[in-house]
């Protein structure tokens, strides 16, 4: 499809007026969720991929990416283009949307808390499909949708993702590591023989196509959505489809890899050598310690990565577009909201960083999209949250608002119907108790725990290179920024770490740092990875 978003009117909302002491968190009022009228509530179809760099889009024409069917996407309705999460971490960040709870009011921060299991409120929180499904509402999901395996509880029909956490191999759905023995020998690449996440390498042309047992789990995740779009429902549905790519490990059929010539890559304009010079000393530890992308480029890899991206975004792409072809030929194109969105971005190497667990622009940016039949076509430069998701859906679909918890996003209709261009507030992301960035039109103000604090002016810096935070000029900025921060750091729920065996990258060798930068007194961005030893035990 050629439609690009050029052809529409993009939205330049202006700066938001910031004024004094703003309460946060806001929450939708209930009393605003206005019933739709007509005969059927709209149906809801929810694509989720995972890890996305938010520029690497053909729609933006910042990236030498093809991905066509997110064209697609943007040419149905809204297309946000500064989208946020509201934590850089996978489980933080699906916990925030699918509660509507944003991290500082629930203290799910990091990927390994059991927060659907534990004795802090937030377990209680009744999750956007859990609460559709009590209105009357068909539920599906397939594929990682939450970071716990505990999404089978609020859904009809359900195909785990993400399956060494979920513990569940029953489906037959391959891992990354069934993958690997079929990668074709002379295109495996594992630039960090100690993080064989870091591999990257490109299956035989057969995969994904018409051999049942060569399947991705993704193209698994597609047909299964697909199945259900083609089904005859009786009540309206909820159908989330969750892609696992592309999210490491980057492996998938060489002809993905094939579109995007070597010679072609090149290194991002984004990258600036020396820029983490000028951060907070936890920024940089955070960035840099995994060594991820010292590993990358040490092994003459970072091209060769850049492509896997690339070949990664576009197989997932595809597998959108198979989801979209199935949606626009069902009974249910004309009466069904489509959401998009990535959990996180990501920093593929600017400031020497491969991973998403930072505060800055490319790490909390996210692909974000909502279609509702009728609405206008348009690009929304307003900052926008995915904790907007929950507020917005009941809005659209005259659902009451959900219980126990208080929604801390917004509902973005009037944004959607063009009747409002700003969403009204800055967007709050955190990583880790107590160190929070904000996000308005112009600026990102970061602050840490310990008062370390990072500033970047997006009218002259959309890199984020030049840290203002020092800078006397910005102080009124600064203070105003501040004001947005939350009032309220909710504690960790409960950690599930304990003292089991570990891995090279499983924590303690993270606690271990912690502590020595605490004896120097630099507090470091919270450990966030409580690790995969602790999640495989999950019940
Ligand atoms: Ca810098």
């Amino acid at each position: 499809m050629e439609t690009t978003l050029h052809r529409y009117p993009v939205l330049f909302a202006s700066l938001i007026a910031l004024t004094a002491t703003p309460a946060w968190p806001s929450s939708g009022d209930p009393e605003d969720v206005v019933p739709k009228s007509g005969p059927r509530q709209p149906n809801v179809l929810f694509i989720l991929i995972d890890d996305h760099p938010a520029h690497m889009v053909s729609l933006l024409d910042e990236s030498m990416v093809r991905t066509p069917n997110m064209e697609r996407l943007a040419a149905r309705g809204t297309w946000f283009s500064r989208g946020y999460n509201a934590a850089p971490v996978c489980a933080a960040s699906r916990a925030a949307f699918l509660t509507g709870v944003h991290p500082a009011n629930s203290g799910a921060y990091y990927n390994a808390q059991n927060w659907r299991r534990t004795s802090a409120p937030i377990a209680q929180a009744t999750t956007m499909q859990g609460h559709f499904r009590q209105h009357g509402y068909l539920t599906a999901g397939y594929g990682k949708i939450d970071h716990t395996p505990y999404q089978r509880e609020t859904l009809d029909d359900y195909t785990p993702g993400f399956r060494v956490l979920h513990r569940d191999r029953s489906q037959g759905i391959k891992t990354d590591a069934d993958l690997v023995p079929h990668i074709i020998p002379e295109t495996l690449r594992v630039p960090d023989p100690d993080y064989l996440a870091t591999r990257i390498g490109a299956l035989p042309d057969d995969w994904d196509r018409d051999d049942p047992t060569k399947l991705q789990e993704d193209t698994v995740h597609a047909d299964r959505t697909i199945k259900f779009l083609g089904m005859d429902h009786q009540q309206p549905f909820f159908v989330t489809c969750g892609f696992w790519r592309p999210h490491s490990e980057r492996i998938v059929p060489k002809r993905y890899f094939d579109l995007y010539p070597l010679e072609n890559v090149r290194i991002p304009e984004s990258y600036l050598p020396g820029d983490l010079e000028d951060v907070p000393a936890a920024a940089r530890w955070r960035a840099t310690k995994r060594g991820t992308h010292a590993a990358v480029v040490n092994s003459g890899l970072w091209r060769e990565y850049l492509r896997s991206y690339y070949a990664a975004t576009t197989y997932v792409d595809e597998q959108i577009g198979r989801v979209l072809d199935a949606l626009e030929s069902s009974a249910y194109a004309d009466n069904t909201i489509v959401i998009f969105a990535s959990d996180n971005g990501y920093n593929a190497g600017e400031k020497d960083m491969w991973a998403k667990f930072a505060l800055w622009e490319q790490t909390n940016r996210v692909v974000f999209a909502i279609s509702v039949p009728g609405l206008p076509v348009q690009m929304s430069s307003t900052p926008v949250s995915l904790l907007d998701i929950y507020p917005t859906l009941l809005a659209l679909c005259g659902l009451p608002a959900p219980g126990p918890q208080k929604l801390d996003g917004i509902d973005l209709t009037p944004v959607l119907k063009g009747e409002r261009a700003e969403r009204g507030q800055p967007v709050l992301s955190t990583f880790g108790q107590g160190n929070h960035s904000i996000r308005d039109e112009r600026f990102r103000y970061i602050r840490y725990r310990n008062g370390d604090e990072e500033l970047y002016d997006h009218f002259s810096d959309r890199h984020e290179w030049h840290n203002l935070a020092g800078n006397p000029a910005f102080a009124g900025i600064k203070s105003t920024m501040a004001g947005w921060l939350p009032k309220y750091n909710a504690p960790d729920i409960e950690p599930a770490m304990t003292d089991r065996p570990r891995g090279a990258w499983d924590g303690s060798e993270l606690r271990q740092d912690l502590f020595e930068l605490l004896e120097r007194g630099e507090v470091p961005v919270q450990n966030y990875n409580r690790v995969y030893q602790e999640v495989l035990n999950w019940p």
